[in-house]
């Protein structure tokens, strides 16, 4: 037992002095993150893989521990650990957040650069940007289309918006993460197209949280539907969300709109009938007011 204890430990201290190594030796981007939640652990554990010098900070100072063990510097203030970048990259909670950590550096932050990933509104990002303009600090706001376990995964990417320039100077340390896209100047792009992803995504867990309750109120077996049949429904049906619905609000003769209406009309029905929730329907109705509305492809 001794002599496996010994190996593990000789394996750790190995991985340790080349995480540290490699920092040492990179001419990849300083990078710093600050938000070491789920999310901000995930990125800046990639960043290690990927080779990039990381220093990391977070309010409550034990999410760091297995990103220390890895070789990255635990910053003690979010100040210090945004001097020691060339890009800090913020992912908290929230935008208050954000502004609670950030808006008491102040002028501290001249001459940075700081990609913002953290969840708001559009306007949210637009007011960061002017704050940060106001300050002397490159900003890009951006919006992380993945969840920690597929940071660095093929699929992964990451929605940026703000000056072209900063970007394109941000990306190779993005890239760590995916693939970054840049959709546009204004600031509040990113957030906006990271609302609208997420809203279809929302879209298909409601879906999904509709059928199960379905099922559940027929005694059915949850687990073997999800994975026999409703996962693989999905996945079937992926490819045509398109061709159902477009944003002129045309649907595909052979997706003919009344026979939707029809079949949605019932789903509704038989959903109330199992006496399940009116709460479990509105994405039923949005689609049903679609059809009802729906003109032939031109
Ligand atoms: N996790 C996910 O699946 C999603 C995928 C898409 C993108 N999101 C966004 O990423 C942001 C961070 O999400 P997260 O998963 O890391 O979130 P948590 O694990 O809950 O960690 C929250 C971090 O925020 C820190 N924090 C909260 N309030 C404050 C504050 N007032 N001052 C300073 N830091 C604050 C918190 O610190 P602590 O509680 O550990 O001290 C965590 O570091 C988010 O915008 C997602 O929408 C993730």
């Amino acid at each position: 037992m001794k002599s496996v204890l010994v190996l593990v430990d000789a394996i750790g201290n190995r991985r340790r002095m080349s995480a540290e190594l490699t920092s040492l030796e990179s001419d990849q981007p300083r990078v710093a993150v600050l938000g070491l939640g789920a999310m901000g652990q995930a990125l800046a554990g990639a960043l290690l893989s990927a080779g990039h010098p990381t220093t990391v900070w977070n309010r409550s100072a034990d999410k760091a521990t297995m990103l220390t063990a890895r070789g990255a510097p635990l910053a003690e203030t979010a100040s210090a650990a945004i001097a020691d970048s060339d890009v800090a990259i913020v992912c908290l909670l929230d935008d208050a957040a954000v502004r609670a950590v950030l808006e008491p550096l102040g002028s501290e932050l001249r001459g940075t650069t700081i990609v913002n990933v953290t969840n708001g509104l559009p306007a949210h990002a637009r007011a960061q940007e002017g704050w940060m303009r106001a300050r002397g600090v490159d900003y890009v706001h951006g919006g992380i289309m993945a969840v920690p376990p597929t940071i660095g995964q093929l699929g992964a990417f990451i929605l940026c918006s703000g000056a072209t320039d900063v970007f394109r100077r941000v990306e190779p340390a993005l890239a760590a993460f995916g693939r970054s896209i840049h959709v546009g100047e204004d600031a509040g792009l990113a957030s906006l197209y990271d609302m609208a992803l997420l809203g279809g995504m929302y879209g298909m867990f409601a879906g999904a949280q509709q059928a199960i309750a379905m099922v559940a109120s027929g005694d059915g077996e949850i687990d073997p539907f999800m994975s026999d049949l409703l996962l693989p429904w999905m996945e079937q049906m992926l490819p045509f969300v398109p061709m159902n619905v477009n944003a002129r609000g045309e649907v595909a003769p052979e997706f003919n709109p009344q026979m939707q209406a029809v079949a949605l009309e019932n789903m509704i029905e038989a959903t109330r009938a199992q006496g399940l929730s009116d709460g479990l329907i509105g994405h039923l109705h949005v689609c049903l007011d679609l059809m009802r509305n729906a003109a032939p492809v031109a």
